[in-house]
């Protein structure tokens, strides 16, 4: 049919086929520069508020300025749960929910946050980062959610309006505020307070009136929320490791060009470092501004936190079986390899073992 057209045929259709894709693109033209609106729940000068700031100009570079982010924090775009589901529905781009609220969908998600699991921040990050972090991400996509990255929420701290916290006996009918998380709720309730799961937004009205005594969250955020304005006592537990997952709808992502997705990919990966490094050093920075402020600290010994993981053993045999013994497993298998390694290559333990040879 095509080697059949006349020169005039061939003419009128290129001018027919320039018409129609410029008609197209007018009417269906991308405006040059897409705005995401990136919705957290903490404020704007938290690690996680900064970390947005540092994402947004990397991504501005890397997508030459076709994709601006809008940070919506605060609260703003609405709590962890509410958002995410604002993304599955395509009614918001972005946003950063503690890992804690995805295990309503992807119940391993879970197992980060399960306490006394973390025994520090490179413990953390080498298993986020690793294979059995990255598997966590690679499942989102069927929930209708891209993860770019995780960020650090940190270890949380507890504070209430009632007593200090010095020993197990004491958190007996604290009314804690928890994160909407079963697996959380039961650990609490487990350990002699009385958990109240609510959303991030509604925690400060809470502790103000006093519907709860207290709520657990680490250092920079229990500054930057002010939580110290309405809490006396604040325990350094660590009792969990709370990390901030970066995610996009998936409806949004599917409509990016793959320069942009790479652009996203990239910032998000690069932003990670600075993210967590703000959070480690805004740990200590929070904790002497909140002793100035007056908090009367105290902190569970790290005796306790066997003894309180000991407590907790049959509530994460019930967790363990929900989110599958195979993640587990692999879960306590790259712990146990990466502290294996560590002992080993402690200078302490290596002169041990050339001792014994
Ligand atoms: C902020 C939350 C918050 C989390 C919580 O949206 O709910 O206590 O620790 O930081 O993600």
């Amino acid at each position: 049919m095509r080697a059949e057209l006349t020169g005039a045929g061939l003419a009128l259709v290129l001018l027919l086929g320039i018409a129609t894709s410029a008609a197209a693109q007018a009417a269906s033209a991308p405006p040059a520069t897409r705005t995401l609106r990136l919705g957290i729940g903490l404020a704007p000068e938290s690690p996680q508020g900064k970390a947005v700031a540092e994402f947004a100009a990397r991504l501005d570079r890397y997508a030459k300025g076709t994709l601006r982010i809008e940070l919506q924090a605060s609260g703003k775009a609405g709590n962890d749960v509410t958002m995410v589901k604002a993304l599955q529905e395509g009614r918001l781009e972005m946003t950063a929910p503690d890992s804690s609220t995805l295990a309503t969908m992807e119940k391993s998600f879970s197992a980060i946050n399960y306490p006394f699991t973390f025994l520090n921040e490179a413990e953390a990050d080498a298993i986020l980062d690793g294979e059995w972090g990255q598997r966590l991400l690679a499942r989102l996509p069927q929930h209708g959610l891209i993860g770019l990255t995780y960020w650090e929420n940190g270890f949380r701290q507890m504070t209430n309006s009632r007593r200090p916290l010095a020993a197990t006996a004491d958190f007996e009918g604290v009314r804690m505020r928890t994160m909407q998380n079963p697996m959380l709720v039961d650990s609490f309730n487990r350990l002699g307070f009385a958990a109240v799961p609510m959303p991030f937004t509604q925690v400060y009205e809470a502790l103000r009136t006093n519907a709860v005594d207290g709520q657990e969250n680490p250092l920079p955020t229990i500054l930057t929320s002010r939580f110290y304005e309405v809490q006396k006592y604040l325990t350094l537990s660590k009792h969990v490791y709370s990390a901030h997952v970066l995610l996009v709808s998936q409806k949004v992502w599917n409509e990016l060009t793959t320069d942009q997705q790479l652009a996203m990919r990239t910032a998000a990966a690069e932003s990670r470092g600075y993210e967590r490094r703000v959070s480690r050093e805004g740990s200590e920075a929070a904790l002497a501004e909140l002793k100035a402020k007056g908090m009367v600290v105290t902190a569970i010994p790290r005796a306790d936190a066997e003894r309180i993981r000991n407590r907790l053993r049959d509530v994460f045999d019930k967790y363990n079986a929900d989110i599958g013994a195979a993640t587990m497993v692999e879960l306590y298998v790259a712990l146990g390899q990466m502290r294996t390694a560590q002992a080993a290559a402690s200078p302490a333990i290596a002169k041990a073992g050339a001792a014994q040879k």
